[in-house]
């Protein structure tokens, strides 16, 4: 299915996670996931919002939770929606994804049950063990642009279709 016909399936807005960018001089801050959606792959801590909660604190508490650091200033740098037209829509694979640029935080990224952190030089990003997606936005995102995305992933996550923009705000 086209993505355009296939957004046209929805009557609610997308919801909402996050991703969160730590960047370190020339270095950003990935964590291997070990469980769940996207497991066995590099990614960006992040995740859903709990009732009631802003974006900005869902990604504090994500990596937090997920890294052990906690953003002390965080800057929206992106907007991406992730559509899956060939999963079962009940079980919420279609997401918005807002992503967080955090240059200031506290505490050292650690080890836990969910991911294994690592810090990589912008030159040595594993985008062959990460989503497919990633390498068309990541390095855009390092070279400090805005971006407003979305993205129709097929068989094995393969990426169908997408559309990227630079933004000047959101
Ligand atoms: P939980 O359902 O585990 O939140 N996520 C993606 N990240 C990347 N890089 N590419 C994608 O392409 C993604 N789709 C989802 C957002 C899911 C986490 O996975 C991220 C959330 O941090 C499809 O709570």
């Amino acid at each position: 299915m086209k993505l355009a016909d296939f957004k046209k399936t929805f009557t609610t807005p997308l919801r909402q996670t996050t991703l969160s960018v730590f960047i370190k001089d020339d270095n950003v801050l990935l964590a291997f996931k070990k469980r769940g959606f996207g497991s066995n792959l590099w990614n960006c801590p992040g995740g859903k919002p709990d009732a009631g909660e802003t974006l900005e604190h869902t990604a504090i508490r994500e990596t937090a939770e997920e890294i052990g650091c906690t953003p002390s200033s965080l800057t929206k740098v992106a907007i991406f929606d992730f559509y899956f037209p060939l999963l079962p829509k009940e079980k919420d694979f279609n997401q918005q994804v807002v992503v967080f640029k955090i240059n200031k935080w506290k505490g050292e990224p650690v080890e836990t049950e969910e991911m294994r952190p690592e810090w990589f030089a912008f030159d040595k990003i594993p985008y062959d063990q990460m989503w497919p997606d990633d390498i068309l936005w990541l390095p855009k995102i390092l070279a400090g642009k805005l971006l407003r995305a979305e993205f129709a992933f097929g068989e094995n996550n393969e990426i169908m279709e997408y559309n990227l923009q630079e933004v000047s705000s959101f």
